[in-house]
């Protein structure tokens, strides 16, 4: 009996706005095509059996007619080589009345199947000697593999999941969610999970399952790559699924405490090394203290380096502040006053409202600091 071979992708977000990368936001859009038309390439250069989509393929469950059109250009490429294309609508993609699942345009193709139940329903493969199970995302808050069990009519038995996996402690509430219990007991020989963007392990008991990440970053973290998953089953033998990178961008965040790097000539040094366009970096800087940084100009800095990421942003991170820099500078003088204004400013804020007073903090330090 011949194995089976598949390629584990979710969280594409085709059609995101990023609004963070401002006017770059755009070009990162893009990328996200390309990305998934390279999925593409690689699902055809591989001759998998299939292509597992665990959610959240669209970022709205009404995407644009082109971007529709752009899916289906792709999936008609798999579907011109007899290649299976299995997709879960997930929570951004959710399935809507009149939204792009509940149309028949994707499953047109003869080799489309999108899982609309509301609960883990086959959709059998014959050809392949496969049973694919999924579901599309409810907003039911429980386990939703519990008591679940996959038939064992056919060879092959594969799950779809947009969900989050319970970590007792961490992760408990979400509107879908599988457990470890339920995942050991679902008699299936791979789970393709969604909505976690970050790759990840979550196999238990002899069940391996696992989250792909999306193939191209969509938030500033890790840096980590976009990368899909090669699944390969085969009689007798464990499952081997490997990872494999097909990202081009990389969003990455860095602290860096630059009372150890020296002035702003050495700072931009230590920035230039790590140049690529290719990469946003978001740099949060502490120990920004002394006369090495009375003049420092942080927009001329910024805007002499910038260039050579795909997005640079640098941050003076209210968190540098430290009880020690306070004291650097005495409270009758200007400077001393202003830094305990702005440090209880930032205290207690969040989100927008941070970056705001980060950045009316930075200005004023700026102004200050050249005063001679
Ligand atoms: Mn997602």
């Amino acid at each position: 009996m011949a194995g089976l071979r598949l390629l584990h992708t979710a969280d594409v977000h085709l059609g995101a706005a990023f609004g963070f990368l401002g006017r770059r936001g755009r070009e990162q859009r893009d990328q996200l095509k390309a990305t998934f038309s390279r999925v593409i390439d690689l699902a055809i250069t591989s001759q998998v059996d299939a292509l597992l989509v665990a959610g959240d393929l669209f970022d709205s469950a009404y995407p644009q007619p082109a971007l529709v059109g752009e899916v289906m250009y792709q999936l008609q490429r798999l579907d011109s080589e007899g290649i299976w294309t299995l997709i879960a609508p997930g929570t951004h993609d959710r399935l809507q009345p009149g939204g792009v699942y509940e149309s028949d345009e994707l499953t047109k193709l003869a080799h489309v199947h999108v899982f609309r139940d509301r609960e883990m329903t086959a959709r059998s493969i014959s050809g392949l000697d496969l049973d694919v199970y999924g579901m599309a995302v409810d907003r039911e808050g429980k386990d939703v593999l519990s008591g679940f069990r996959a038939g064992d009519a056919a060879r092959w038995r594969v799950g779809i999941l947009h969900a989050s996996f319970i970590l007792p402690g961490k992760v408990e509430r979400d509107e879908m969610l599988v457990s470890a219990e339920s995942v050991a007991g679902s008699n299936l020989h791979y789970l393709a999970l969604g909505h976690w963007h970050t790759q990840g392990d979550y196999s238990r008991n002899n069940t391996p399952a696992f989250y792909s990440g999306s193939p191209e970053p969509l938030d500033i973290g890790s840096g980590e790559e976009g990368r899909v998953l090669m699944v390969e089953l085969e009689e007798g033998s464990p499952a081997r699924v490997k990872p494999i990178s097909v990202g081009r961008r990389r969003m990455s965040r860095l602290e860096l405490d630059v009372s150890g790097i020296g002035g702003p000539t050495e700072l931009y040094a230590y920035l230039r090394r790590m140049a690529d366009r290719d990469l946003v970096l978001e740099v949060r800087l502490k120990g920004i203290w002394g006369d090495d940084w009375a003049v420092c100009d942080w927009d001329r800095l910024e805007d002499e380096l910038a260039p050579l990421f795909f997005q640079l942003h640098l941050v003076i991170s209210p968190a540098g502040i430290t009880a020690q820099d306070v004291d650097t500078y005495p409270e009758r003088t200007v400077m001393g006053r202003f830094v305990r204004i702005a440090r209880e400013e930032m205290e207690g804020k969040e989100g927008e409202e941070l970056l705001v007073a980060e950045e009316a903090f930075r200005l004023g330090l700026t102004h200050l600091a050249g005063r001679p």
